[in-house]
């Protein structure tokens, strides 16, 4: 019976990776084994935040504990782990954080041939408050026998490898894509496995639920007042959208996907290129999205094909259903 060999029969993220991968004659395991070390940093991460609220009754973040040492905060400890897990994985050779200025370039005796861009801990600003944060990486690959340079990371979001992200809410979550489909992991706590638990995601055409910062409206474009105006006046009878925001991209993200809408973080006035970062936050989350079936618009073209030019570069945003991310084309479209 299907229910009950599902579950007896773990598809755990690693066995997942390892079947994909033998698809592939000529892999050697190397992403499989780089993976596992992006997993690890996030099974750390998950621990953490989990007991962040515990940690506050023995000493707060940014202060000194018991033993007079300063506490790292959240946010750094997340990212020195994910650097010294990706490094000793052997597989990367370019680092891409948030946290960091400049990327990392790792040692010869221990490189390998992909570039990780990521962000550590997004949504920091929800740490404090028990709301859902997360992880969120890209992976790209530098051609065989050439040394690692910059430009490397500095590829559109199309030539990604990989993309994904780990959600750290209610239950613990890793969504991945390499490219074939996305695929949903919850971690079991017991276990300290991720088990597929949501396969082949895809988004619904078409969504209920809008998701944007309104707070700034009065510095939007056109088209993205008139895009939000049409979400709660409805001018073709259809009825008005439900709006959601967390203000964790993450969070966000992953309910658009599993609920379907759109999720929006436009340019305004005060901020021209929007505020999330290109290489670790717009082009994994579309990776994502054109993977499930949905679209990634940045108000001007595909997300995908933009081409970064300054590793922490930022761009607008839209992104969600196939059809709702329509509607904001064919308004900027009129605009031109
Ligand atoms: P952070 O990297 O400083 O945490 O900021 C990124 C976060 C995203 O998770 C979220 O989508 C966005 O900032 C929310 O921004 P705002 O508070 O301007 O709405
Ligand atoms: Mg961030």
């Amino acid at each position: 019976h299907a229910a009950d060999a599902h579950r007896t029969d773990l598809m755990t993220i690693t066995r997942y990776v390892l079947n994909e991968q033998s698809k592939h004659p000529e892999s050697r395991g190397d992403f499989t084994i780089l993976l596992n070390h992006i997993v690890l940093g996030c099974k750390f991460v998950c621990s953490a935040v989990n007991k962040a609220g515990l940690a506050k009754l023995i000493g707060l973040a940014g202060e000194t504990n018991v033993q007079g040492e300063e506490q790292k905060k959240l946010d750094v400890l997340s990212n020195e782990v994910f650097i010294k897990a990706l490094v000793s994985s052997g597989r990367t050779c370019i680092l891409v954080s948030e946290e960091d200025e400049e990327a990392t370039f790792v040692e010869p005796s221990r490189r390998g041939k992909y570039c990780v861009v990521f962000d550590p801990l997004d949504g920091s600003s929800n740490i404090d408050c028990g709301v859902s944060i997360g992880t969120i990486f890209g992976i790209y690959m530098i051609k065989d026998g050439v040394e690692p340079k910059l430009e490397d990371v500095l590829q559109p979001g199309k030539n990604m490898l990989a993309a994904g992200y780990c959600m750290y809410g209610s239950s613990c979550m890793f969504v991945l894509s390499t490219g074939s489909g996305v695929n949903g992991f919850t971690l079991d706590p017991s276990l300290g496995e991720f088990i597929l638990t949501h396969p082949d995601i895809k988004i619904p055409k078409k969504g209920k639920i809008y998701s944007v910062n309104e707070g700034n409206a009065k510095n939007w474009d056109g088209p993205t007042a008139k895009y939000v105006e049409k979400c709660k006046f409805p001018i073709d009878g259809s009825p008005a959208k439900s709006l959601r925001y967390v203000g964790s991209m993450v969070a966000d993200v992953h309910r658009t996907l599993l609920y379907g809408g759109i999720f929006l973080y436009p340019a305004d006035k005060k901020s021209p290129n929007g505020k999330l970062r290109v290489l670790y936050e717009v082009f994994p989350m579309s990776f994502l999205m054109e993977q499930a079936g949905g679209q990634a618009f940045t108000g001007k073209q595909r997300a995908l094909d933009l081409v970064p030019k300054k590793i922490h570069e930022r761009s607008p945003i839209f992104l969600g259903s196939h059809d709702d991310v329509e509607e904001i084309k064919a308004l900027y479209a009129a605009e031109e």
